[in-house]
């Protein structure tokens, strides 16, 4: 008998222990609508194996979905993604994707519980989508930042029109990113931190 490669696979892989100088942990949503890219982040940011909730589509979302633009879409989250990304020695995220479709909202109450910020995942073919997410996140009082990901066949807007499409205030940052491109995805998540930071800053000014 080999005994071998089940002796391998045993322990946790060095990259998924957390690194002993970490000594403070944050919570990120990563919200958008249906389709929008959120798994995909997650999955290309995290420094861990993502936990994904993926299941297939059904018949059941025919005609409830707004499946346009994302037609060759075949799986969808159902009940959330997790990953983490540490930022330095000290400061590590853990990552909490929410399901996109509208029937999986009622998850979002429990995903936002003691998060410090949020990420909103914008696809510029669908802005609509995103106007729900972002009312959310303004009653909450959960400060957020807004990526629009790059998918090929978008509509090429300025990110000034975009802001004021998506009624943004000014303070808000909006950074266009390819949610499958890993420094992409971390920039986005730095600028989301840089954010944060300000907001800290201003609020013990005042
Ligand atoms: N071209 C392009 N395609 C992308 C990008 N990000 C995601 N995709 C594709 O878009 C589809 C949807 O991505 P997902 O990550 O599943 O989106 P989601 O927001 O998690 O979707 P739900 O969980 O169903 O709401 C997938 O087929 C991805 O491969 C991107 O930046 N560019
Ligand atoms: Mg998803």
């Amino acid at each position: 008998m080999d005994f071998k490669s089940s002796e391998q696979a045993v322990g946790p892989r060095s990259e998924d222990v957390l690194p002993t100088t970490a000594t403070a942990a944050v919570k990120v949503v990563i919200v958008g609508g249906f389709g929008v890219g959120k798994t995909t982040l997650v999955g290309s940011v995290s420094e861990i194996r993502p936990l994904t909730t993926e299941e297939t589509m059904t018949q059941a979302g025919v005609g409830v979905d707004d499946t346009q633009g994302v037609e060759r879409k075949t799986s969808t989250t159902v009940a959330m993604d997790f990953g983490r990304i540490s930022i330095n020695e000290e400061l590590v995220l853990y990552l909490f994707g929410t399901p996109g479709q509208e029937r999986f909202w009622f998850l979002w109450r429990g995903l936002f519980e003691g998060a410090l910020g949020a990420v909103v995942l914008v696809d510029t073919r669908r802005l609509e989508v995103s106007f729900d997410v972002i009312g959310r996140l303004e009653e909450r009082g959960v400060p957020f930042v807004v990526a629009v990901n790059n998918f090929p066949d978008a509509p090429d807007h300025p990110l000034e029109e975009l802001r004021s499409a998506l009624d943004l205030p000014a303070s808000v940052p909006i950074v266009l990113c390819d949610a499958r491109q890993r420094g992409s995805s971390r920039d986005v998540l730095m600028t989301l931190m840089r954010y944060l930071q300000n907001l800290a800053t201003t609020q013990e000014a005042s």
